[in-house]
């Protein structure tokens, strides 16, 4: 006897396969305003760049001058590898003609990149890191593209976006692509943290998992260790706690968005702090840490400088650096107790001394 209520094994796989971004955003604001419409269209665009960039990647090693550096140094001073160009300029041609995204924001270009034919009624400004951890691509680790979407405020009459130095808050939505053994975009417009992933037989991203949770606390701390001469105090203290108590265990892939991704399932703490090189830190603001900022919090997680919710802070500029410390609440807090406790005893020397 079949039970109406129970879907049958086929119709509840062909729902799944039918869960696709452009669905899951009408899911998820109940709605098919023009609003929806639009965010839907929207990250369904951001779903054809992935795939146009994951289709790229694997097959790379094959393609003559897909790999390797350009030449060129890019506006953060670091050397511009091929694939970062290719990558940058995907998220440009899939939202023309798309009357939806007037600017674009990307750690590839210096200044923010307007899409004329979308300008006078696309509202939306999307902010991105392309290829996040291209050092790892020549040798096929995984890599990811970064992305925010903040509404345009104001009409931008001198064509500085100055509209988008404001604190992270003002995302109304958030993601990643992660190009591993599958491609997987995880995404969040403020009701939860989902993820999907690429089905090539389809050519579709399919929900794969609905709601995650960064656990309160993890076993993993992320950090490249390398930089160690160069931290503060308090987080050398932080470090030598790790490397003297039972329970915890070190991955760094190099590569953010798979380091983040790792811990949004299992807990534990990414962490980039200043450096001596780099006090205010090597990660950009607008298109790599508050995105991730924002999905961490929507998981029930936390992202700080080590002072400050990543999410409070107002960026002075649009390629602004920030530390990073991001993950589990509890791992986070931990950090940060070990900065203010370093904080109190440079005071407490200071007060003696003067
Ligand atoms: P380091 C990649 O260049 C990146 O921006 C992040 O993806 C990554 O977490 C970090 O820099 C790696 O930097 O100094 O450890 O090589």
């Amino acid at each position: 006897m079949v039970d109406a209520d129970q879907p049958l094994d086929h119709e509840f796989a062909l729902d799944r396969d039918c869960t696709t971004l452009s669905r899951h955003v009408f899911q998820q604001l109940q709605s098919f305003s023009a609003d929806a419409q639009d965010l839907s269209a929207l990250m369904n665009r951001i779903a054809l760049a992935g795939k146009l960039i994951a289709r790229r990647l694997s097959r790379a090693g094959l393609m003559a001058g897909a790999l390797g550096f350009t030449g060129e140094v890019n506006v953060q001073g670091e050397s511009v590898k091929k694939m970062d160009v290719y990558a940058n300029e995907v998220f440009i041609s899939v939202f023309k003609q798309s009357g939806l995204v007037c600017r674009l924001a990307s750690e590839e270009m210096e200044n923010p990149y307007y899409i004329p034919e979308n300008c006078p009624i696309g509202r939306y400004t999307l902010l991105y890191d392309p290829i996040d951890g291209s050092s790892n691509i020549d040798t096929n680790i995984n890599v990811g593209s970064i992305f925010a979407i903040r509404q345009q405020e104001g009409e931008d009459l001198d064509g500085t976006a100055a509209d988008l130095l404001q604190a992270g808050h003002k995302q109304i939505g958030a993601g990643y692509i992660l190009y591993g053994p599958s491609t997987m975009l995880v995404y969040s417009i403020g009701r939860g943290v989902h993820a999907f992933t690429l089905d090539p037989s389809l050519g579709e991203f399919i929900l794969s998992t609905e709601n995650i949770q960064i656990p309160a606390h993890g076993p993993i701390y992320s950090v490249n260790e390398g930089n160690f001469w160069q931290w503060d105090e308090g987080i050398r203290d932080y470090i030598r706690y790790m490397h003297r108590h039972e329970g915890y265990t070190a991955r760094y892939s190099g590569a953010l968005v798979g380091d983040f991704h790792r811990i949004l399932f299992q807990g534990g703490v990414f962490l980039y702090p200043g450096t001596v090189k780099k006090p205010e830190g090597k990660l950009r603001l607008l298109y790599e840490s508050a995105p991730l900022a924002y999905l961490a919090k929507q998981a029930g997680g936390r992202a700080s400088t080590g002072t400050e919710e990543i999410l409070d802070v107002l960026p002075g500029k649009l390629h602004q650096r920030t530390p990073l410390i991001i993950g589990s609440k509890e791992d986070v807090t931990l950090v940060e107790s070990f900065l203010k406790e370093q904080a109190r005893v440079r005071e407490e020397t200071a007060n003696v001394s003067r």
